[in-house]
């Protein structure tokens, strides 16, 4: 995992300051109301009844009593004393308090009892179905004392089918009483997603797929909506690892992963593979010796792994081939601290580097449609990726069917900059290898010692700069990048609420109720303005390595940007033939859609027919608009506005429009303000066109 010194390290003052002063426009732009919802809390357990409330022991021997010894609020607390496993403990049945499908905040206050000193506690759910049982910890190891009350809190969702749930509270090891007191449950009402916004996937289109890593909850409700709406790439965040898939050698578990991919056909979403081998996530059985023992580094036990190996990647690639486009064979390998760049995983003390040529040569038989990635984090860190760079030049040379490197992007606020992302993708573009953005998050901290329960709006400005400035590379390497995917949906469920250290953390780009942030608008604002489509014959304008003017779809977002890259009103000769048509006329006929409309902006999508007998080569189309509209960017055309006059000129690769009912369409995003009203006139190279 990324470590956050090495990313708090590479924060500067003054990096920060220019990025919250060019983020200004982009916060402006931030118009769609956020619900202040108010909490609502299902349940709460504050043992001052005398009883237990409900709450029981999970084993057979261990005391779970209402106790007058200390109280986080008034005279009563429960106390669990008499443990003799570190699970045993006070658990709660929820199975009919808790809806499918919606985030719960878990919260109790707990101290170790007294004399017990400082003791390590952490809270779980416990789900059964039909007779199997699965524990998800909610709340990671926290130290509380015999000195006080500590808090632990942390989110969950019930996605899963479940004939039993229940929550209970338990030591990381020892057996030592614990106090628990003021348990509480609630949630925040689901707020509806913004379906007036434009879709990731459609401003991106010309680029790249655009992915999100998922769980089940993802795929539910209000979330699978936003999923559906915004992302055209699936990524399991867990569910196809190797301790989800195989917990027990030859014994597969495909309930989550089955899920994930079914969401995905049904909504004509590209899935990613994660992964075939880490060195977290791996049951523990994989390293253990024919005697059931850890292994050495003996010929044997080399054998027997790599066996393993081979037989999970089969397993689990074949189940997914037709579905997975791209896996990551192998991830986080590389030790930069090493002179050899290898991590020293378990994978590679017993093998060596075969396990990386055994893993890939398995994937590449038994999923033969998939694209092949070896993954890591930190490789905009020069010395990591020059490591990964000679790592996967050697295999290559060796024949190890690697097509592509895996670039993680966790990230946060100040780090990485545009210039090292840029680097880390100019770097793999001389080993012909596909490249693709495989996890991106950008935390609100920069220290471990930062906490807010909501995010400060200079932090979400800082984001969004950050977030454009990644973007604004992507765009400008759009040939080498073949995909981009968020480690996340929403704010409401990541896992940087846990790593380095337990708080709420901000990382992507929609919020807890799953509203549009300033990231997201500074993202939309860093869609190429110019793209031209996969199928472009030739190279595109929109290739140009310099970063996108525009940001936001704001209506302060003036002066229009589109001034300074076209002067001109007229097609400009590098990006399209010269109007054949300009002198003979034209017939034509103009269908202008308002596609999506939000309160500062909004998404036109427009088609132009050809009614006429002659073919048009290279074409303007002319409207003016009313209402001070401002167009901030297109897609599949060049766009040029000057005061009121709007000009969209062809693209590379639209330039000619057929004869008697041929189409060019295009589509474009401005602002408004006030009223919006549909253009009354058109003009195709000069030549007036019916509506409709
Ligand atoms: O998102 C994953 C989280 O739920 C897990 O607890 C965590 C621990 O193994 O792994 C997370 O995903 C990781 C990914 O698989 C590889 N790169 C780092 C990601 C964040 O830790």
């Amino acid at each position: 995992m990324p470590t956050l010194s090495s990313r708090a390290g590479r924060a500067t003052l003054g990096l920060l300051m220019l990025t919250l002063s060019a983020l200004a426009v982009v916060v402006a732009a931030t118009s769609t109301p956020v619900r202040a919802a108010d909490p609502v809390t299902v349940l709460t357990s504050s043992f001052e009844d005398g009883t237990g409330q409900g709450w029981a022991r999970r084993g057979t021997v261990e005391l779970v009593e209402n106790s007058t010894a200390v109280a986080h609020a008034g005279t009563r607390s429960l106390l669990t004393s008499g443990r003799t496993a570190s699970w045993n403990g006070p658990s709660r049945d929820l199975l009919t308090t808790v809806t499918r499908g919606t985030r719960y905040t878990y919260s109790v206050w707990a101290r170790a009892a007294a004399g017990a000193g400082s003791v390590q506690l952490r809270m779980s759910v416990e789900r059964r179905w039909q007779g199997t049982a699965s524990y998800e910890q909610v709340v990671n190891s926290t130290t509380v004392t015999d000195g006080g009350w500590t808090q632990l809190t942390g989110g969950y969702t019930l996605a899963n089918d479940a004939d039993f749930f229940a929550v209970y509270v338990e030591t990381v090891s020892g057996t030592a009483s614990f106090h628990i007191d003021d348990f509480s449950l609630s949630y925040l009402p689901p707020s509806p997603i913004q379906t007036d916004i434009p879709s990731l996937k459609t401003v991106f289109a010309n680029d790249f797929p655009i992915g999100a890593a998922v769980g089940r909850p993802q795929l539910l409700a209000e979330r699978g909506q936003l999923l559906a709406k915004h992302f055209n790439s699936v990524t399991a965040g867990n569910a196809m690892k190797w301790d989800a898939t195989e917990p027990t050698e030859g014994v597969f578990n495909y309930t989550d992963a089955d899920a994930i991919v079914a969401f995905a056909r049904a909504n004509g979403m590209k899935v990613r593979g994660h992964t075939f081998v880490w060195h977290n996530q791996t049951p523990a059985w994989v390293f253990n010796d024919a005697n059931g023992q850890p292994m050495t580094a003996t010929p044997a036990n080399k054998t027997l792994l790599l066996a393993r190996l081979e037989a999970h990647i089969r397993a689990v690639g074949g189940r997914y081939a037709a579905d997975v486009s791209a896996w990551d064979v192998v991830n986080e390998v590389i030790d930069e601290n090493q002179s050899d760049g290898l991590r020293r995983s378990t994978w590679y003390t017993i093998t060596g580097l075969d396990y990386i040529r055994t893993a890939f040569r398995v994937a590449r038989q038994v999923a033969p449609n998939a694209k092949l990635f070896i993954n890591d984090y930190n490789t905009n860190v020069q010395a990591k990726r020059d490591k990964l760079y000679n790592l996967v030049a050697s295999l290559k040379a060796e024949g190890v069917p690697i097509d592509g490197v895996g670039h993680q992007q966790h990230g946060n606020i100040s780090w990485p900059t545009g210039a090292e992302t840029d680097s880390m993708i100019a770097t793999f573009i001389p080993l012909g290898v596909e490249q693709q953005i495989t996890e991106m998050d950008t935390s609100i901290y920069t220290s471990s010692s930062e906490s807010f329960t909501t995010p400060p709006a200079d932090r979400l400005a800082s984001q969004a700069a950050r977030y454009k400035a990644w973007f604004d590379v992507y765009r400008k390497y759009k040939a080498n990048i073949t995909s981009v995917t968020l480690w996340g949906l929403a704010d409401d469920e990541t896992w940087l609420d846990s790593y380095p250290v337990s708080r709420k953390d901000f990382p992507l780009l929609f919020d807890v109720q799953l509203q549009a942030k300033p990231a997201y608008w500074a993202v939309i604002g860093a869609a190429s303005p110019t793209a031209t489509g996969p199928a472009s014959p030739s190279p595109s304008p929109s290739r140009s390595p310099s970063p996108s003017p525009s940001v936001s779809p704001s209506a302060s977002a003036s002066p229009s940007p589109s001034a300074s890259r076209s002067p001109s009103a007229s097609p400009s000769p590098s990006v399209s033939p010269s109007p054949s048509g300009s002198g003979s006329p034209v017939s034509c006929r103009v269908k202008y859609t308002v596609t999506n409309q939000w309160n500062s902006g909004f998404q036109g999508d427009v088609v132009v027919t050809n009614t006429g007998p002659a073919a048009v080569n290279g074409w303007a189309l002319r409207w003016t608009f009313a209402n001070g509209q401002v167009v901030n960017q297109s897609w599949s055309s060049v766009y040029a506005q000057s005061g009121a006059n709007v000009t969209i000129t062809n693209a590379a690769w639209n330039g000619t429009i057929g004869a008697n009912g041929g189409t060019a369409s295009f589509g474009f995003l401005s602002s408004w303000s006030g009223t919006n009203t549909a253009p009354a006139a058109f003009t195709l190279n000069g030549n007036a066109c019916a509506l409709g």
